[in-house]
């Protein structure tokens, strides 16, 4: 009975000797007892790298307390749930946002030095958990932060692969790719569930059964693999909450096919097997795009199937009926990446638990959102039939009536519109007859949201005007946000150390509103030198980064202009580099007494290619071939350096951001949906040198247009540019840097042809050349500024005080409040 399970776990609390206790002489206990005990060394021989195991067993100790405490009051108190589903997460590091977030970073800091170690020092010991692309990746990582720290009932999904992005390594200029194996060494922030398994199914095909005279249809697949549960925990800042990140893994399954071991080939049989379960292996490395491959629908199934079974286990354990499924279950769709989600969980719901049709697709209706983080139609996933239907045969099924009932209604609505039905249409006729997973998002979602305000006008007015028209309600827009806790808290402990002191408070770590409090100080002199001198440890730290990774010195003195993100030809790393030609050209050019007059600049550019994508792969090449003449050019000196940062990952971004004086943001506008790399510099105190696109706009709003450099075309020039084609205006220096590159001043002139072709007049999609005389206007006026230091640090603090509407925090509210219907559920201490 319930008192004696309840003396038994009395029982039990006492023997654990109550929770772990959080001093620094009981953390160094901890510590040396996971060496000896987790990692088999001796207390008295053990180096840095063994010292970061111990030490991150000991937090892990920490998580799984408050992990248990948190579920246990969930399951007790029934909240509704939002699972977010989403394919990529770009964690980062765990070590220091983990003793962050449970508040004893001091305690720690006391207990290692006691021991004769560093915490920053093991801490820089920790590879990156690298399970997504970029922005998408990353994003989501920060509102998992954001929906622990404020207390949501809320789990993340997504796949454990073991290979994340690949690691970028350069050599002689060219992109190298390198295979991340990032589970080598073992992963301690991870709980494996061995007991938390699904099967998952694939192949096969429908049948038709009986069942009470009625006739269904029922898939009778051909192929089993299992997934299994790997829980990462994830820490609220101020809260005892700690939810959870369900990663899943594929493993042989234990169905063994009596048929497959009874040949007498029974090496080659498991060799087989093991393909199979291959499926969470490797992360596709494209930013933006998939298209068509089996393997990565199999990876999303997979996926998907073994969340909804996990999901739909976890709702069947709290209630008896279906009906109560949308009051509390909210499923969120980051992009179309997870979108089978909604006819695998038809699939359940009719297939398996017997519900009727109807009534089946009425409750799908009310519990999904949906995501979308694209802009080009040409982005949008599409699915060829032929694929889904030998993979999912049932799922193919259930999707054309999905699509059937749905142009019946709409030929209710709009009359017979042939041109409009087909664009709505669910299918895709032509060449390739596909499935488009948007449309089929869109049409089960209850609310559509775009990533900025500008992402979700161009969704309404171009991408899906046609479904804007049809159910305005639906569509709404919640800026994207990062996290305070690891964009400053974590990377720049100086800036936080200095923002708590002077707002007199550290609230602004759980409510970033509190920034704009920096207002009241930015004319006092002695905060303004304060923060100046913030900046330059940052770059102190960063110019030593540059220096071991490139050999390239620098000086301090110069402006450290970033730009950091993946490459690609909208995001114009070109136009970036091509202005770098022209001061070099300018400077060798100019007067010697003229060139005292110059701001010194150290122009550093960082991001992946995507394997396949040779554009962007040139892009890098050049880069590395401007630096080579540059660096070299004796001549130059300290007043122009250009270094590439390889292998831009999280924790590359952590200590390249603080120590940004300006960074730019340079898509051609109406192409970033959002963009949240701007966000962490923002929150940093760097200035951005941007075009009006994506988030862009609403930074403007939050800081007054003096306080950035805004540059090129807006966003309704952007077509009329592009039908001028040939005629289109372009500035002679323009004309003057391509021909350099193109004569090759800088190598490799056949390998540049193809892409100096992309920009040449007429070709030049992405309007680099229209766009290039405003871009150097801006770079002059950021040189302007970057003299007057006492202008610059103003603008440098207003950056920083607007950024509080850019935290994760401030999203997650939003979409908690309006499209997921969720309230905060807070574990008691
Ligand atoms: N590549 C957008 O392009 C946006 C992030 C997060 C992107 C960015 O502008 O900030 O998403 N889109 O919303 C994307 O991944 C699948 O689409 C991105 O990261």
């Amino acid at each position: 009975g319930f008192g004696e399970r309840k003396a038994k776990a009395e029982r039990m609390f006492s023997l654990m000797d109550g929770f772990l206790k959080n001093d620094p002489f009981s953390l160094q206990k901890d510590i040396l007892h996971h060496v000896e005990y987790t990692v088999a060394r001796s207390r008295f021989n053990f180096d840095d790298y063994e010292a970061y195991q111990a030490l991150s067993h000991s937090v892990r100790d920490r998580l799984i307390e408050r992990w248990h405490d948190t579920h246990t009051y969930f399951k007790r108190t029934k909240p509704k749930r939002l699972y977010f589903l989403s394919l990529e997460f770009l964690m980062g590091r765990s070590l220091s946002n983990s003793v962050i977030n449970l508040g004893i970073q001091d305690q720690y800091a006391e207990a290692l030095s006691q021991l004769g170690f560093e915490f920053d020092v093991l801490a820089e010991q920790e590879g990156d958990a690298a399970l997504g692309n970029g922005g998408l990746a990353r994003f989501s990582a920060c509102q998992m932060d954001s929906l622990a720290t404020l207390d949501y009932p809320a789990w993340g999904y997504g796949l454990r692969y073991e290979y994340g992005l690949f690691r970028q390594i350069i050599v002689d200029g060219f992109q190298h790719e390198q295979p991340d194996y990032w589970l080598n060494f073992g992963n301690p922030w991870e709980i494996e569930r061995i007991h938390v398994t699904y099967e998952v199914k694939f192949y096969g095909t429908v049948e038709d059964v009986d069942r009470n005279g009625e006739k269904h249809e029922v898939w009778i697949p051909g192929e089993t693999v299992e997934a299994v549960a790997y829980d990462n925990p994830i820490p609220g800042y101020g809260t005892r909450n700690t939810i959870n990140l369900r990663l899943w893994a594929a493993k042989p399954s234990n169905h063994f096919d009596l048929e497959a071991y009874n040949t007498g080939d029974y090496i080659n049989s498991i060799v087989n097997r093991q393909r199979t379960e291959s499926i969470s292996n490797v992360l596709y490395p494209d930013d933006r795009s998939h298209q068509g491959k089996e393997m990565r629908l199999k990876q999303q199934y997979f996926f998907v199937s073994a969340s909804l079974q996990d999901i739909i286990r976890r709702f069947k354990e709290a209630h008896n009926n279906f009906d109560e499924l949308p009051e509390k279950v909210a499923l969120h769709l980051n992009d179309t990446h997870p979108s089978l989600s909604i006819a695998e969980i038809m699939r359940i719901l009719v297939d398996e638990e017997q519900l009727d049709w109807n009534k089946a697709w009425n409750i799908v209706c009310k519990i999904f959102s949906f995501t979308t983080h694209t802009v080009v139609a040409e982005g949008l996933e599409k699915i060829p039939t032929d694929l889904l239907g030998s993979l999912l045969p049932r799922h193919l099924q259930i999707l054309y009536k999905i699509n059937s009932n749905f142009m019946e209604e709409l030929k209710k609505r709009i009359g017979l519109d042939y041109n409009r039905l087909s664009r709505m249409s669910i299918v895709e006729e032509g060449a390739v007859k596909s499935i488009r997973m948007a449309n089929l998002s869109i049409i089960c979602s209850h609310t559509v949201n775009g990533v900025s305000k500008l992402h979700s006008d161009t969704l309404k007015m171009r991408t899906f005007k046609d479904f804007y028209e049809l159910w305005p309600e639906k569509f709404q827009y919640t800026t994207n946000g990062v996290t305070q806790r690891r964009w400053i808290v974590v990377s720049n402990p100086s800036l936080c150390a200095l923002l708590s002191k002077w707002l007199g408070t550290e609230a602004w770590i759980r409510n970033a509103d509190l920034l704009t409090g920096l207002r009241d100080h930015v004319d006092n002199t002695g905060f303004r030198h304060e923060w100046k001198m913030v900046k330059r440890l940052n770059k102190m730290r960063l110019a030593e980064y540059i220096e071991t990774m490139s050999g390239v010195k620098v000086s301090l003195d110069a402006m450290f202009d970033v730009q950091v993100k993946r490459i690609h030809e909208y995001k114009r790393q070109l136009l970036n580099i091509f202005g770098i030609i022209h001061r070099y050209d300018c400077l060798k050019n100019m007067d010697k007494n003229d060139r005292t007059k110059v701001v010194p600049r150290v122009c550093i550019i960082g991001g992946k290619a995507a394997p396949g994508y040779e554009i962007a792969k040139k892009i890098i090449k050049l880069c590395h071939a401007v630096a080579e003449k540059i660096n070299n050019d004796a001549d130059i000196g300290d007043l122009l350096k250009l270094v590439f940062i390889p292998d831009y990952n999280v924790s590359v971004a952590e200590m390249v951001i603080p120590g940004a004086d300006l960074s730019q943001h340079l898509s051609t506008a109406g192409h970033e949906a959002s963009g949240t790399g701007s966000m962490k510099f923002l929150m940093n105190g760097c200035l951005l040198l941007a075009t009006a696109d994506g988030s862009t706009v609403e930074i403007i709003e939050e800081i007054g247009s003096d306080n950035l450099f805004l540059f090129g075309a807006k966003v309704q020039e952007v077509a009329e540019l592009r039908e001028k084609g040939g005629a289109l205006k372009v500035p002679l220096q323009f004309a003057r840097v391509l021909r350099m590159v193109r004569d090759g001043y800088f190598g490799d002139k056949d390998y540049f042809k193809s892409l100096c072709d992309t920009v040449e007049v007429g070709n030049d999609f992405y309007l680099l050349g229209s766009d290039f005389g405003s871009y150097l206007e801006a770079q002059a006026a950021a040189d302007k500024a970057f003299v007057e230091p006492e202008k610059w640090t103003k603008m440098s603090i207003l950056s920083a005080a607007g950024s509080g509407r850019f935290s994760s925090d401030r999203t997650i509210r939003e979409y908690a409040e309006r499209t997921w219907k969720i309230d905060p559920c807070q574990c008691p201490f």
